[in-house]
């Protein structure tokens, strides 16, 4: 007798099996991809970043007054430390404009110089700032670039342009440092003063290898219990980084000096360092 024949049930599950669990795999993890991608406002948001305003907006202007303008301005910062109150803005200007700074500095730079309290004298302050720089505003230079990065920080301080000094391009070379130090001059140890400084914003123009970094020694109260060595690297420490921004006051709202806004530059220890700094004052600054 023919006996009918039995269907070959093992090599089907061997083929079909491991196919068809493949098959609903690759549609979960298409699903899961696309479901992802749906819910993203933002395509540039890095894992771990904290955005505060992720969602585009149209906005409705306001007509503005004499001094204002039609636009939105939108520059992404970082709240460092509210004692002293320090932000940084990534990206504040393109490797293009850092070049061509660096650029206008080289042929002017000169050993940089202090402020003198009405106890020194450049001899007892060697050793103190040892970079070199020279200053330059935006009016002198054509290519308009200042012009736009003056602008911006203006905008990003809140303080109009017309407060600032000229910039002061500096350059660090290797062990060259900046001794920590107050930006505002108190009347006691400099005399009367015409106007006082309010805000410094530091625009990085170079990366540094190692060392450099902006120090705050005495943020949030650190090392404020009468030991501190000026020449000490420690406390907040900023590592330039090319085109990056850093802005912090150096007044209390009330107009007093924030003793936490002292800081200084740690000593290259591997590289150079390139910055500008522009000064922002409590009044017009006419230089
Ligand atoms: O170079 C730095 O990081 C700090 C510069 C500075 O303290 C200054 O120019 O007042």
């Amino acid at each position: 007798m023919k006996t009918k024949a039995k269907p070959n049930w093992s090599l089907k599950t061997k083929i079909g099996l491991p196919f068809v669990f493949l098959a609903c795999l690759l549609f979960f993890l298409a699903g899961l991809f696309a479901s992802t991608l749906l819910s993203q406002d933002i395509s540039d948001v890095r894992p771990g970043e904290r955005v505060l305003e992720a969602v585009k907006k149209e906005y409705n202007l306001m007509p503005n007054g004499e001094t204002g303008d039609d636009s939105i301005t939108d520059i992404p910062f970082q709240v460092l430390s509210w004692w002293p109150r320090a932000l940084y803005f990534p990206n504040f200007a393109t490797a293009e404009q850092c070049k061509a700074i660096i650029d206008m500095a080289k042929p002017g730079l000169r050993p940089s110089t202090l402020a003198l309290r009405k106890w020194e004298t450049n001899e007892n302050t060697k050793g103190i700032r040892t970079s070199s720089g020279m200053f330059i505003s935006a009016a002198e230079d054509k290519s308009g670039i200042l012009d736009i990065i003056e602008e911006k920080i203006a905008r990003a301080s809140k303080l109009p342009r017309i407060h600032g000094e000229a910039f002061n391009v500096l350059r660090y070379e290797l062990g060259q440092k900046y001794n920590s130090h107050y930006d505002a001059f108190s009347p006691d140890e400099y005399g009367p003063q015409k106007s006082q400084r309010v805000a410094s914003f530091l625009l990085y123009l170079s990366d540094v290898e190692e060392g450099g970094e902006t120090m705050f020694p005495f943020e949030n109260g650190m090392n404020t219990d009468g030991t501190y060595d000026y020449q000490a690297c420690v406390g907040l420490k900023v590592k330039p980084r090319r085109g990056d921004g850093l802005l912090f006051y150096s007044l209390f709202p009330n107009g007093t000096i924030d003793p936490t806004s002292l800081h200084g530059s740690c000593p290259v220890i591997k590289g150079e360092k390139w910055v500008a700094t522009k000064w922002i004052r409590d009044q017009e600054q006419f230089d």
